[in-house]
């Protein structure tokens, strides 16, 4: 069964704390670790903002855990989340570090990730096949992020009440598109997308009572004369913005290289 790695055993971003050590053995809740004990921490700038939960405890917060809770979605992918002494529990283990963290939301943080892809092409306009496997090579628009370098699918946050596929589309234009020009071939081109992943993401700012889910789509742009064809232009969360070949060397933040490998095999590509 699956374990995190990228929320453990190092500093927590965009801070000086060390996470309480936990290995591999120690990762699941029903192994017993009688030492552990996780600092609390919660970044100070993330109280008071629209996009927040208030801290638990204040009396004007009363969450309704593993249900939708007004507009904001407070259901997990993974299933029913425990509550211990009022808090959220990570469904898929210890992280060592206990708070929310740089997460606004205390148990699930909801995110939807776009994968965009085109084939790859040579300078005649072929499409470039493995001369090993005979396959196909594909492309997807990554971006790089601010906030550890990583390149990654441009996924953001479902604000509340927002539909999946607006957020799809919007955090796409915001990181990676220069929104304002094309928009007939953006709302054409995102009219179909397959669903490839729904669940837990294994996000370097996950903590043992909040953590980043995601739903992942992939657009395919299967001729590149739709979005395959637009200039992309990074914005918002993103540093860089480019279309990756994509091949089994490839390094992405998170988990997102799982999602990758789904799109792969239903699209039959070179991997
Ligand atoms: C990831 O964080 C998700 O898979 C998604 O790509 C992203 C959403 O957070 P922000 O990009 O808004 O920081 O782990
Ligand atoms: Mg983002
Ligand atoms: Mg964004």
């Amino acid at each position: 069964t699956f374990k995190h790695i990228t929320c453990r055993n190092n500093i927590y971003p965009k801070s000086t704390l060390q996470r309480f050590p936990v290995p591999d053995d120690f990762v699941f809740w029903s192994a017993e670790y009688v030492n552990y004990s996780p600092p609390i921490y919660t970044a100070p700038h993330i109280n008071g903002q629209p996009w927040a939960d208030p801290d638990i405890g204040c009396v004007d917060f009363q969450p309704k855990w593993n249900q939708l809770d007004g507009a904001v979605n407070r259901v997990s992918f993974n299933g029913i989340y425990k509550i211990e002494n009022g808090l959220p529990i990570n469904p898929i283990g210890r992280t060592g570090l206990s708070g929310r963290g740089l997460l606004g939301r205390w148990g699930p943080n909801h995110a939807a990730d776009p994968v965009v892809t085109r084939w790859k092409r040579n300078a005649d306009g072929s499409v470039s096949i493995n001369s090993d496997t005979q396959k196909k090579m594909l492309q997807m628009v990554a971006i790089q992020r601010h906030d550890n370098n990583m390149w990654a699918i441009p996924g953001g946050m479902v604000d509340p009440g927002e539909k999946i596929t607006a957020t799809l589309k919007r955090e796409f234009m915001e990181e990676a598109l220069d929104s304002f020009e094309n928009q007939k071939v953006i709302e054409d081109f995102f009219a179909k997308g397959n669903e490839i992943y729904k669940g837990y993401v294994d996000d370097f700012r996950n903590t043992d009572n909040a953590w980043m889910e995601t739903v992942a789509y992939n657009f395919h742009d299967d001729s590149g004369a739709q979005v395959g064809k637009l200039a992309l232009s990074a914005g918002d969360d993103a540093a860089n913005v480019k279309w990756l070949d994509i091949d089994s060397t490839i390094k992405l933040h998170a988990n997102h290289i799982d999602i990758i490998k789904e799109v792969i095999k239903r699209l039959n590509a070179y991997w």
